[in-house]
Order: structure tokens, then C-alpha cells, then sequence
């Protein structure tokens, strides 16, 4: 017999309902389809998440222990791989301290509750401060930012989109992501629907993005130069019109100061940096301010430029002087099932600690590391560095920039462990390979989103099917290495997290508590929802709508209930957007380097999927007059290279680009991942070419520089180009699936 199960995707922050087909005898799952019952996404959804059933029986899936033997692996049972990794793990730490030990958390686990929970126990109970996570690489500047002015990493106003009447998006893409630090699934819709009530959506961006095709108006940006846009905009709004600054005094301190950093940045000034006309500026500045509530939206390709964190404090103060937070048709501040701040602040996640790395003395954010600190934690002379290094639901060495440096240092550890569904450029050179569930094969809450939903909504999944073969749920894994590695039963006093991975790990006698009891008990003490009221309702339960008026005076996590507007650490970074001010424009001959996503990828690891056509490759997208300067035709082969060294790819010429700009989709070119499908496609890891190490970090927040690199653009000698074109398959739009 056939059921129809309800669940949710969790591959990325859209989190759209979906229905499984499962055999109730074979418990083998059928068709994924999108819930259109579904309260939020209401039917709406992508391929990648279509794909999941195809996903859960990819015959190249890792489905056992493995453990490196020479220059292969070999299946091993778990128990070996738990005692064997454990026995290392005591034996280093023992020897060099609990230092020894690291973890990088990548992009999923912050889709699953009981991956989150766990890996961070795990980390915590063995008192090292070394996690690294995948955020460095796509929105530390966001997480520093609100800390440093709200008190935690987790409170990011969301734009009131339904009420919204001037909505300014800087740097997404949301037609193709659905957006980041944000939960809204079907975003383009809800931006066409401002548009329809007559309000007004501006994408500002250096391409023509596949959403600014769809909706609203495009302002093409020179690349890494939305600070200065937004300065203009507070200069013209402060010190051009004056505002009345006596509701922001009310609520934040530091109001004159922050004000004060735009006094000479005039839109003028501002235009010859952007590409942007003043009038336009001036344009945009009153709009937005007369809007009958607005809101200023920035992600990836703003934060991964050289100013995310000065960028994401303008966006932020003139949210908050416009009176546009906590507003109807600004931006709210959603409160999720239950008080996650004020857990937050029970349990000190989301706030400063004394950790340092060894190297640069770089800070945490929200807990972790940057993740380009970490070859300089593994290489270096000092007794305390890693040693043992575990990578859950990541593949650094593929997604961040110049990896190859992080693979190099590899040969310095003595214990390099992965924990994934897939085998994976990182992985190819761990000693143990361990195979985790995948979404259909776990039960889950969407805890890390509670805060981030533009329309509130709880929503728990059990597990569709058992998992196939000897896949594990992380939080089994987690806990049994835990006591392996010989994690202290109750860890630090006054801190939550070991005791509930000890919890978790073993409670006296036979009972286990498992990440579920630990949601029962938040839910409860939450007060919205129990989770037993959300088991008997599986498409979810919708959550109160978020509120104007409910977070400044009564939710803001800071000591005194105030924000901080003039956070100094970030205003000390000023100095360097006045020097970089005549250094952004490429160098004749280079093109700056910004990235692109695809709806069939994500990240580095949708290529292997079963369902899913893919292109034959990424391109460089080039506008034509830059390609015919370069004597560039579509469809050639070219080399973009930096300093760092160079890739090779095929050309793409479209006028959605904004002259002097290429882009390079990240997550293409697989080599050495032992996943075929994947690895046979052609194109080229852009990471090869983009800078890393401390060089390339944005000082304040340790956000990797990823994009407005200069590159040099050329066309590879015409023997070269020939053979690639006749390999030469569909285009990406002729693909599309
Ligand atoms: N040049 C450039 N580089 C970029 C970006 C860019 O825009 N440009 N984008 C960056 C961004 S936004 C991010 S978030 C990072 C991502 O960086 P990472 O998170 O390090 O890498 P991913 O490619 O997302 O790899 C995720 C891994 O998790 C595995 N996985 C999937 N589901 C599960 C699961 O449920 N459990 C476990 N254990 N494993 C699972 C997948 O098989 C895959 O190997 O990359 C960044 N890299
Ligand atoms: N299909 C698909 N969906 C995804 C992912 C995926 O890989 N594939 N990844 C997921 C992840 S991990 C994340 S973090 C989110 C990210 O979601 P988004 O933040 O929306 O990221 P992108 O879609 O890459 O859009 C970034 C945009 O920034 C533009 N840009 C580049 N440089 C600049 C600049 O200096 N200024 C401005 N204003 N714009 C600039 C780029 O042209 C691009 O259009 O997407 C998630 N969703
Ligand atoms: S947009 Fe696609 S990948 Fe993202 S949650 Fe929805 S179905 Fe999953
Ligand atoms: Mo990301």
C-alpha cells in the first residue's frame, strides 16, 4: 500500500512543503511532490527538492562506514569506526590537549535540528573551541553585525513583505535561491504581489538577474560597492532632508555618531564609486524613506564582498532611523514557537566568548571560527593545534575559496573524519568516512529558521522511511563520538550544551533520549505549540503573524534593551572604505569577478543527483563588449585567472552583465569525488582562482572576500577552443529541466 506523507524540504531556507510517496511494505519512497496544502509555501517549490526521493536511492549515496586502506577505502562495521576513531581522538588529547580536536559544520547542518544540537555538542563536550562553519563563507558579516548591535547573532529583522510598500533587494538572487537569512518560499511571487498592490521592488545587483527580469527595477552596481550606495542614502536622508532622530534616540544609542559617518558622502561622491547616477540615489534615499513602510534587504553577493559588515550596519541603522523596524511594512522581528533569545541567552550561544585561533587571532561568530582560518590552525608550529579533524555536512575543501591550501595541510593531521551523505572532494582524503541520513530519513524541526520566517508557521517532519542501508541520524553519530573521544559527563558548569549531549548520549539504564524529547521540552516551555499538538498535524500549524511594536522595549537581547547604532569595531573598519574608494575599479584589461547560482545546484552538492538534468558545465558570463575586446566569441573557451592561478571554462555572452563584470557559478568542476555523475560534467571549481587565507577575510567579521576579485579574461588558443567546441553540449537555458 501507498501512503501520501507530508513533509518539508530542507535543502534550502524556503523550507517549501513537499508530499512523499512511501510503500508502506518496502518502505521504498515514490514520487516527491509539492505540498499544496502546505499553509507557507502552498505548493510551490524546486527541482532540487523533487529530487530528494531520487537522492535517498542514488546507488552512489555513502551508505556504510568506510575506512581509508592505502589509496582506497573499505567498508568497516560501525562499531570499529566509533572505537577506532574514538581510541585516536583520547590518545590526542591526551597527549596535546583538547585543541587538538576541530569541527567544520557545513551549509545542511543548519537544516537539520538534531545536526545543529549535536555537532556543537559534540564540540563543546570535548572543550575545544575549534568549530569552523560554512556562515564564514556566507554570512558572518550578517551574524557579527547583530551581535554587536542587537546583543545576538540570531536577530535579523525580516522584511514585512505582505504590508511592504518600497522593497530594496541588494545582492540576491531570490527568483534562483529563495534567498538567504530569511525564510520565504516562492519569494518571486511575494515580490510580484508588492508590486501588484501598487508598491514599489528595486534589485540592485551588477547583472540582470533572472528576478530582476521578473520584477521590479534593476539598478546595475559596480560590484563591491553597496556601502557606498548606502552611505549616500543615509547622507541624503540625515544630512540632505534631515530627519527627526528622536524615535531612533529612543530605542538605540549611538544615533548622532552613526548619523555622523555620511556627512560627506554625497551621492556624488558615492556615483563615481557605484556607477550609479546622484539623482538616482537621491531618488531611491526619499523613496524609500516616504514609503508608507520599507525595507532595505542585502545577502550573499553584498556579503561577500570586502564590506559585508559595514554594508549590513547601514542597511541595519537605516532600517532602524527610518523608523522602518519593528513597523508594519518595514521589518519585523519574528518571535518562532518558543523564546529562542531568551534561550539563547540561558545557554551564551550567539554572543562574544573569549575564544581566539592560534593563528590571526580571529574571533568567533555565533560560536565558530571563519573557515579560512583553519588550514592556518592545523599548519602551524604550535603544540595546540588540530590534529583530529571532523567534517560534518560540508566540503570546504570544494567551497572555499582556494581549498586546494586547506587539502595541502591535510597531511598534517593525523585523523581526518567525514560525516556526509555523498562522498566529496574533502572527503576523498579523510581516514573514515561515515554515512549520515538523509532528509527523508530523519525527523526535523526547522529551529535555526524560528526566527527568520516572514510568515510564522511550525512545522514538524517525522522521518518518511527508516534509513536504507547503515545510514546513521547525526545525532546518534555525534553522541556515540562524543563518548568515544571521552567527553566528560557534565562538561563546564553553567554551560547547557555537554550535559544535553550527555543527555542525549546515555541516560542511566536503557532510555535514550533522542533530539525529539529536547524539542518536546522547548515546545513546551514555549507555550505556542506542543510538539505533540504538531505531530497530529503534518502540514504544520500556523504560528501567529509577526508583530509591529513587540520587539524594541521588550525583546531586544542586548544588556539594556537598547540597540547599539554606532558599534566600534565596525565603525573602525571606515577608514578602510575611504582608501578603497579609488581602488575599486578593475585595473584596463581585468574584469571583476562576482558568482551565479543555478536552480539544479546547490552549493557543490546537487551534481550527482539522479533527478535532475544539469548543464554541461558553469560558464564565465561576459558582457559582449567586453568579450569582443578580448576577442572573445560565445561559446569559446576561456582562462580566468587571478595571482592564485587560473581555470578553464566556456564563455557565455549575455547583456544581462554589467560591463567589466564576469561571472563564475561556484560548486562546478569535481574532481576526486568518486561520485561519477558529478565528477563527468564539465566545468571548473571558481575557487580555484578566488584568494583565501587571512588575506581575503573581511577584518571585522571574518567573512570570506568571495566575490569582486580582479581577474584576468582570456581566450584560450583557437586549437583549444575548437576541441571544446566540438565537446561542447547544450547551453545552460537549452538544458533546463
Ligand atoms: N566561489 C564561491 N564559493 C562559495 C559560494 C559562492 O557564492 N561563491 N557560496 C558559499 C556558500 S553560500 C556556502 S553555504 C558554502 C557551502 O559550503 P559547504 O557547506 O562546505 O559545502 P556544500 O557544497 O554545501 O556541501 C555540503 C555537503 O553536505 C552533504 N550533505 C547534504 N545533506 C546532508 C545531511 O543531511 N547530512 C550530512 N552529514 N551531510 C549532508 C553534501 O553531500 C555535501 O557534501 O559554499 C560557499 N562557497
Ligand atoms: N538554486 C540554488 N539555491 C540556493 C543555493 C544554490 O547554490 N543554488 N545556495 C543557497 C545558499 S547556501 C545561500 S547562502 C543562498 C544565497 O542566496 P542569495 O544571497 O540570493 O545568493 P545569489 O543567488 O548567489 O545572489 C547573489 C547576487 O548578488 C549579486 N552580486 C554580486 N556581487 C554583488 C555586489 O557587489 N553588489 C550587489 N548588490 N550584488 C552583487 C550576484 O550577481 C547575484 O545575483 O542561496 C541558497 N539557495
Ligand atoms: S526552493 Fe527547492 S530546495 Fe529550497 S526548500 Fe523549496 S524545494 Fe527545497
Ligand atoms: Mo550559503
Amino acid at each position: 500500500m501507498t501512503t501520501i506523507k507530508r513533509t518539508y524540504c530542507r535543502i534550502c531556507e524556503a523550507h517549501c512543503g513537499l508530499t512523499v510517496e512511501v510503500d508502506e511494505r518496502t518502505q521504498r519512497v515514490g514520487r516527491v511532490r509539492p505540498d499544496h496544502e502546505n499553509p507557507v509555501s502552498k505548493g510551490y517549490s524546486c527541482v532540487k527538492g523533487l529530487g530528494s526521493g531520487a537522492m535517498h536511492d542514488d546507488e552512489e549515496r555513502l551508505n556504510f562506514p568506510m575506512k581509508r586502506v592505502g589509496s582506497t577505502f573499505e567498508r568497516i562495521s560501525w562499531e570499529q569506526a566509533i572505537a577506532e576513531i574514538g581510541a585516536k581522538v583520547r590518545q590526542l588529547r591526551k597527549e596535546f590537549g583538547p585543541r587538538s580536536v576541530g569541527l567544520y559544520t557545513g551549509n545542511p547542518t543548519y537544516f537539520s535540528f538534531q545536526n545543529i544540537l549535536m555537532s556543537s555538542g559534540f564540540i563543546e563536550a570535548l572543550h575545544s573551541p575549534n568549530l569552523f562553519a560554512s556562515h564564514s563563507v556566507d554570512n558572518n558579516n550578517k551574524l557579527h553585525v547583530s551581535t554587536v548591535m542587537y546583543g545576538r547573532s540570531m536577530v535579523h529583522p525580516v522584511p514585512d513583505l505582505e504590508h511592504t510598500e518600497f522593497f530594496m533587494c541588494m545582492g540576491s538572487n531570490p527568483v534562483v535561491s529563495q534567498m538567504s537569512i530569511i525564510q520565504l518560499p516562492n519569494s518571486l511571487k511575494c515580490l510580484q504581489d508588492v508590486e501588484s498592490r501598487g508598491g514599489r521592488v528595486v534589485i540592485v545587483d551588477p547583472r540582470r538577474t533572472e528576478t530582476a527580469q521578473k520584477v521590479g527595477e534593476h539598478i546595475s552596481i559596480q560590484p563591491q560597492t553597496d556601502a557606498y550606495l548606502l552611505m549616500a542614502m543615509l547622507h541624503v536622508i540625515a544630512h540632505e532632508d534631515g530627519l527627526d532622530l528622536g524615535p531612533a534616540k529612543k530605542i538605540a544609542h549611538g544615533v548622532d555618531d552613526f548619523v555622523g559617518v555620511a556627512a560627506d558622502w554625497t551621492p556624488e561622491r558615492a556615483a563615481v564609486v557605484t556607477g550609479i547616477d546622484a539623482s538616482t540615489i537621491r531618488e531611491l534615499a526619499r523613496a524609500y524613506r516616504d514609503a508608507d513602510g520599507g525595507a532595505l534587504y542585502m545577502s550573499t553577493g553584498v556579503n561577500m564582498g570586502p564590506f559585508g559588515s559595514i554594508a549590513y550596519w547601514l542597511v541595519q541603522g537605516l532600517n532602524l532611523i527610518t523608523g522602518n523596524i519593528d513597523r508594519r511594512g518595514g521589518l519585523l522581528v519574528p518571535r518562532g514557537p518558543f523564546d529562542s533569545l531568551k534561550l539563547a541567552g540561558w545557554l551564551g550561544l550567539g554572543g562574544f566568548n573569549e575564544h581566539r585561533t592560534l593563528r590571526g587571532d580571529w574571533h568567533q561568530v555565533a560560536g565558530c571560527f571563519p573557515i579560512a582560518a583553519l588550514p592556518g590552525e592545523i599548519d602551524n608550529d604550535d603544540p595546540r593545534r588540530i590534529r583530529a579533524l571532523f567534517v560534518s555536512a560540508g566540503n570546504p575543501v570544494h567551497s572555499m575559496p582556494e581549498g586546494g591550501a586547506l587539502a595541502r595541510t591535510f597531511d598534517k593531521l593525523s585523523l581526518l573524519v567525514s560525516i556526509d551523505i555523498y562522498r566529496n572532494e574533502t572527503s576523498a582524503h579523510a581516514d573514515y568516512l561515515l554515512p549520515a541520513t538523509d532528509m527523508l530519513e530523519r525527523s526535523d524541526y526547522p529551529a535555526s529558521h524560528a526566527m527568520l520566517q516572514v510568515t510564522p508557521h511550525a512545522q514538524y517532519t517525522p522521518a518518511m522511511v527508516p534509513p536504507k542501508y547503515e545510514r546513521r541520524e547525526e545525532w546518534r553519530i555525534f553522541s556515540d563520538l562524543a563518548v568515544a573521544c571521552g567527553a566528560k559527563p557534565w562538561g563546564k558548569v553553567g554551560n547547557l550544551l555537554p550535559r544535553i549531549n550527555r543527555l542525549l548520549a546515555r541516560l542511566p539504564g536503557d532510555a535514550e533520549v533522542t533530539p525529539d524529547h529536547v524539542l518536546a521540552l522547548l515546545m513546551r516551555w514555549g507555550g505556542e505549540v506542543t510538539l505533540e499538538q504538531l505531530k497530529q498535524a503534518p502540514g504544520g500549524i500556523p504560528l501567529p503573524p509577526n508583530e509591529p511594536g513587540s520587539f524594541f522595549g521588550a525583546r531586544v537581547p542586548s544588556e539594556d534593551g537598547k540597540v547599539q547604532l554606532y558599534p566600534k569595531d565596525v565603525a573602525a573598519d571606515l577608514p578602510r572604505l575611504r582608501r578603497e574608494e579609488s581602488r575599486l575599479s578593475p585595473r584596463p584589461g581585468k574584469l571583476v569577478l562576482i558568482g551565479q547560482r543555478d536552480r539544479r545546484s546547490h552549493n557543490s552538492w546537487m551534481h550527482n543527483s539522479p533527478h535532475i538534468r544539469q548543464p554541461s558545465g558553469n560558464r564565465a558570463l561576459i558582457h559582449p563588449a567586453d568579450a569582443k575586446a578580448l576577442s572573445i566569441a560565445d561559446g569559446d573557451e576561456v582562462e580566468v585567472g587571478t595571482e592564485q592561478g587560473s581555470i578553464r571554462l566556456l564563455a557565455r555572452l549575455t547583456n544581462e552583465m554589467r560591463r567589466g563584470v564576469v561571472a563564475v557559478p561556484h560548486g562546478w568542476g569535481h574532481k576526486g569525488t568518486q561520485v561519477k555523475r558529478a565528477a563527468a560534467l564539465p566545468g571548473a571549481n571558481v575557487n580555484e582562482v578566488i584568494p583565501g587565507g587571512h588575506a581575503n577575510l573581511e577584518p571585522v567579521s571574518g567573512m570570506a572576500i568571495m566575490m569582486g576579485h580582479e581577474v584576468q579574461v582570456r581566450r584560450v588558443e583557437v586549437r583549444a577552443s575548437t576541441e571544446a567546441k566540438t565537446e561542447r553540449q547544450p547551453a545552460a537555458s537549452e538544458a533546463a529541466n
